[in-house]
């Protein structure tokens, strides 16, 4: 019997990004650097969350973050790892982080070109409970004259709509590590991490979003508070009209995580509708745009599916108003998405 065909042609993510970055004959390599510096701070997060509850690092540290959530252990340090790899890159300019009040700034290399936000654990709540959680990031380039006189972007500098976004994505630390990356305009790819070879490895190219699934992910506890539009929607979902035939119609089935990055994930793989809509108890939503919404609608996006607010608005097309400003969302496939859209006209 022939020897398996062993496949000797791996692509790593160091080698994704040059290949990526040698389409551009103007590009520097600092975005190469930056994401060399990412993909460092996605395996120490890792290595972290695997041992945590050998080395006592689930549970509360104690202390809580800017919008009052309890600070897990582990979000201190994936925070801080993140932080630190950030500033290690000199490549970083700013970063913007659920667990930091303010904009960190990296005045050391006061000429670096990127802006960073991260929410470095989102799902952390769920962590104790062994349930995936996940890196966000959103990578946007600061404009020529921030760059060029080297001062400290505003904070109206950093507050851009996601189309201007030049890349972003996620790394869910599930059953392996699963890193999704996607960059203006381009594919969306996934790697999963060999942590024998310590590096991400691709094995989800062009990731393409089904157009349809019935699938929906949402947080039915919060029914209640639901705008009617919202309410009548999923409803159409859970009891379909019958079929011409007088049949029962086939309802949607509801998978929630609780878990951004999980639920994110697997919309991409299995289609479907992840929501969390804006509501009579959060009037702007719950998730944050610049490090939760917009870098999701990015790859959502470009897997060929789509991403609105509570207003049905283009989600990339949304301006924070601050630095953790909030949006409703709804965002997956792009048939699923025609009825939302319809169905809060
Ligand atoms: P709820 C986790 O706390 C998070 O920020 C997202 O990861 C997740 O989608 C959402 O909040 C879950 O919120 O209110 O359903 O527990």
């Amino acid at each position: 019997v022939g020897a398996e065909k062993i496949n000797t042609e791996i692509i790593t993510l160091s080698r994704f990004i040059t290949e990526e970055q040698h389409k551009h004959p103007e590009a520097t390599g600092d975005f190469t650097l930056l994401c060399q510096a990412l993909q460092f701070s996605f395996k120490s997060i890792a290595y972290y969350i695997r041992r945590a509850t050998l080395i006592n690092l689930t549970g509360l540290a104690g202390s809580a973050n800017t919008t009052g959530d309890d600070q897990k252990k582990l979000d201190v340090i994936g925070n801080d790892l993140f932080i630190a790899a950030m500033r290690g890159s000199g490549k970083c300019r700013a970063l913007i982080s659920e667990e930091e009040e303010e904009v960190i700034y990296f005045d050391e290399y006061p000429n670096a070109k990127y802006m960073v936000a991260c929410d470095p654990i989102d799902g952390s709540s769920n962590l104790d409970a062994g349930v995936s959680v996940g890196t966000i990031f959103a990578i946007s380039k600061l404009s020529d004259e921030v760059i060029a006189n080297g001062r400290r972007p505003e904070v109206k500098d950093l507050l851009a709509a996601g189309t201007e976004l030049v890349a972003s994505g996620f790394t869910m630390y599930g059953a392996s590590s699963q890193l999704v990356i996607t960059m203006k305009g381009g594919s969306v790819n996934g790697f999963t991490l060999d942590s024998a070879l310590g590096e991400f490895i691709l094995t989800h190219p062009n990731m393409q979003m089904p157009k349809k699934r019935a699938i929906y992910s949402v947080n039915e506890g919060n029914s209640l508070y639901w705008e009617d539009k919202t309410v009548q929607y999923f409803n159409s979902l859970k009891f379909p009209p019958k079929t011409a035939d007088g049949k029962d119609g086939k309802p949607y089935s509801s998978r929630y995580i609780g878990s951004m990055v999980a639920d994110a994930y697997r919309t991409l793989l299995y289609g479907g509708i992840f929501a969390y809509p804006a509501d009579k108890k959060s009037p702007k939503g719950k998730l944050r745009i610049l490090y939760e919404c917009a870098p999701m609608a990015m790859v959502m996006e470009q897997a060929g599916g789509q991403a609105v607010d509570s207003n049905m608005r283009r989600l990339l097309e949304v301006v924070p108003e601050s630095i953790h400003d909030r949006s409703g969302i709804y965002m997956g496939s792009y048939e699923e998405m025609e009825k939302v859209i319809a169905a809060h006209k």
